[in-house]
């Protein structure tokens, strides 16, 4: 008996040993990120897909997309564990654990249970390897599909497999206001591949679930319950075999038309004043990032001198927020953080973010990333940490003790890749890029003044993703107005509040939405004033009558995703104020720095 407890013994410690040491040495075959051994640039997936010239780029693009689908789901290099980095499951990748033990209860309802940062300075950086992680994988694929053409076209397909690199959709761009580019939209695509040309299931349209992902709803409002599935406000659920979606309707199917219809709308409104807004901001933080901690506390507006950076004009990750929600609408999988990168279209979002971020480093090339705190926390990272360049990008492996970190990533050309802004402009004065770049998404119209409602967000509040809208003389707008009024004048995307936010208080998210467009469609008479002569040095406001006040002009609605509204208090809208800058005189890309007015300011 003794010798029996002795062995049982003896069998449990080896056991344990084992199991605590294989916890704490790497595994044994890691996937390493290693950046591109030369540089090509990532294109714009209008030129990639129209233009004859990368053909054998984009066959290779969509065998290699699909060669990730097919590989089985366990494995690291499969399209789902890759996507199930950034939120859901919520479970290791590559076996990079954290502080905390899984616990399936507890993530993602008091902490954030993905990888991915959001609303802190390394939103920006964090999103960088990771798609480079995304893309090395994807080129690998491209590598070995090459090599199966036959001999008369094989030096073509490794030499186009060489070159190719992760694309990016501008959804800034013009083109962007006819919709989304139908390479997303068609449910088949013809390409030429090793065993000649095919049809093929076109993988950008969306992936289907190997496994499911989330937990079952409440009964209708299951994909399984189509035709008459109830969509869900909160994150869908997707069982096995079922593919992600944009707009799903009741039959659980996409509706292009909504999509298309809310892309245009937003491309003006909020995409093209927002990136306008953000080529301006010079600071990393406010360019970088929502999350400032506190609210501004003072209601004297600063003066003007001192104004354009305070302003808080929309920093990259609003407008980024906002193109999740845009995509994804009611039930689609881009509306959540936790979903969102099982749609293929994220890449593309993703890559774009990245290449603004480059471009942006190019004009402000001494800018970047402060320390911050993670409020959210992360799968490895715990709540309020302190976070700075420093900080290990996980789950993305340099080496097999160490992980990157932003100050390795600062410079794309030495990961291997480019853009064709970014070469372009190489070398010259940034200001030059920066009026480029002012221009190219100027919004519109354009004359002397540009005017801004800058909204103050308690975040937390409530359980999003829902849109803040602002409309311009339209008192009695509520959530049915539509965005196609005339008085609508633009958004702020409450995107990455999840459920797991209640545990954080005084986080505003302060964002600037251009209201100009639309008080020129109404004809709203706009006056110049002379700042310098009539702004009172001891309040910094104007003398003269304001030619707006809160009350009468702006009315903020914000409405849930399945177009209920809800009151501003409840959607944790602290503050309103209306500002204005003036155009450049002799370059009116710009708005010029010193020119900030301040109009009225009103607490809610
Ligand atoms: C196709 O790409 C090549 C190489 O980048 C470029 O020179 C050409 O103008 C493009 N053609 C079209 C029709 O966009
Ligand atoms: C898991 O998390 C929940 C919620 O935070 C907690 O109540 C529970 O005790 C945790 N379970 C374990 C095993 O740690
Ligand atoms: C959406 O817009 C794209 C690009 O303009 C177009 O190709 C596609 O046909 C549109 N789809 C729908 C359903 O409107
Ligand atoms: C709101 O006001 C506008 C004019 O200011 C009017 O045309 C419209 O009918 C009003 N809508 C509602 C719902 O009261
Ligand atoms: C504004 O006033 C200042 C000081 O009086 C004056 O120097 C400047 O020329 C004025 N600017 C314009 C555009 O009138
Ligand atoms: C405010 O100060 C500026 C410069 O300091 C001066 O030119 C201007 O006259 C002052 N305005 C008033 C209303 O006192
Ligand atoms: C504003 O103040 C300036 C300087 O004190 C004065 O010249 C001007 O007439 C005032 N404007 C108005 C509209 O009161
Ligand atoms: C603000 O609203 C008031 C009341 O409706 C109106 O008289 C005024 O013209 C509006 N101001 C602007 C700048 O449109
Ligand atoms: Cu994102």
């Amino acid at each position: 008996m003794i010798v029996f407890f002795c062995i049982f013994f003896i069998y449990f410690f080896v056991f344990i040993v084992i199991f605590l040491v294989l916890r704490y040495v790497p595994i044994s075959n890691p996937v390493i990120l290693e950046p591109f051994p030369d540089i090509y640039p990532r294109l714009d997936i209008r030129d990639f897909y129209g233009n004859e010239t990368y053909r054998p780029h984009f066959d290779l693009l969509i065998q290699s997309y699909q060669a990730m689908y097919d590989r089985p789901h366990k494995d690291v290099r499969s399209f789902y564990q890759v996507a199930g980095i950034h939120g859901l499951p919520y479970e290791p990748y590559d076996g990079v654990t954290g502080v905390h033990e899984y616990n399936s209860s507890g993530w993602g309802k008091d902490r954030w249970g993905g990888y991915c940062h959001h609303g802190d300075s390394i939103f920006i950086t964090w999103h960088r390897p990771y798609m480079l992680l995304f893309e090395s994988i994807l080129v690998n694929e491209a590598n070995k599909i090459a090599l199966q053409y036959n001999d008369n076209e094989k030096g073509k397909y490794v030499e186009a497999a060489k070159q190719l690199r992760h694309p990016y959709l501008d959804w800034a761009d013009e083109k962007a206001i006819e919709g989304v580019p139908e390479i997303f939209l068609i449910p088949e695509i013809e390409i030429n591949t090793p065993n000649g040309r095919k049809k093929v299931k076109n993988p950008l349209k969306s992936y289907t679930l190997p496994v499911d992902l989330s937990h079952p709803l409440e009964q209708g409002h299951n994909p399984w319950d189509k035709p008459h599935y109830i969509i869900p406000t909160s994150v869908p659920f997707t069982p096995a075999g079922y593919p992600t979606i944009r707009y799903p309707n009741a039959n659980y199917e996409d509706q292009n038309d909504i999509l298309n219809a809310s892309l245009s709308v937003y491309v003006s409104t909020v995409f093209r004043p927002g990136l306008y807004q953000m080529f301006h901001l010079s600071e990393y933080l406010p360019f970088s990032t929502i999350g400032t901690d506190q609210s501004e506390g003072t209601s004297v507006p600063p003066p003007p001198s001192v104004f354009f950076e305070s302003a808080h004009f929309a920093s990259i990750e609003t407008t980024h927020d906002a193109f999740h929600l845009v995509t994804g609408g009611l039930g689609g999988h881009m509306s959540h953080a936790t979903t969102a990168a099982f749609d293929p279209i994220f890449f593309f979002h993703h890559v774009n973010i990245d290449r603004l971020f480059a471009l942006w480093q190019e004009v402000f090339p001494n800018s970047w990333v402060s320390q911050n705190i993670d409020a959210l926390g992360t799968y490895t990272e715990e709540m309020n940490a302190a976070i700075n360049e420093n900080t290990d990008l996980t789950p993305f492996r340099k080496t097999k003790t160490e992980f990157w970190k932003s100050s390795d990533i600062r410079y794309i050309e030495k990961l291997g890749y480019t853009y064709p802004q970014v070469t372009m402009f190489k070398g010259q004065d940034p200001k030059i890029l920066q009026e480029y770049l002012l221009n190219l998404y100027k919004p519109d119209p354009y004359y002397g003044l540009r005017f801004f409602a800058k909204l103050t967000i308690e975040e937390g509040k409530f359980i999003g993703p829902y849109p803040i809208r602002v409309y311009v003389n339209l008192k009695n707008a509520t959530s049915q107005t539509p965005i196609t009024s005339p008085h609508f004048a633009g958004l702020v995307a409450m995107w990455h509040n999840i459920n797991h936010f209640h545990a954080i208080n005084n986080i505003c998210v302060i964002e600037t939405v251009d209201i100009t467009a639309a008080m020129k469609r109404l004809g709203i008479q706009i006056e110049i004033h002379n700042y310098t002569q009539e702004v009172n040095n001891a309040t910094y406001l104007l003398n003269s009558t304001a030619c707006f006040d809160i009350e009468n002009n702006i009315t903020i609605v914000p409405v849930l995703i399945n177009g209920k509204g809800i009151s501003l208090k409840d959607a944790g809208v602290n503050k309103v104020e209306v500002i204005s800058f003036e155009h450049d005189k002799v370059n009116p890309n710009f708005l010029a720095e010193n020119t900030g007015q301040y109009y009225d300011g009103k607490s809610f």
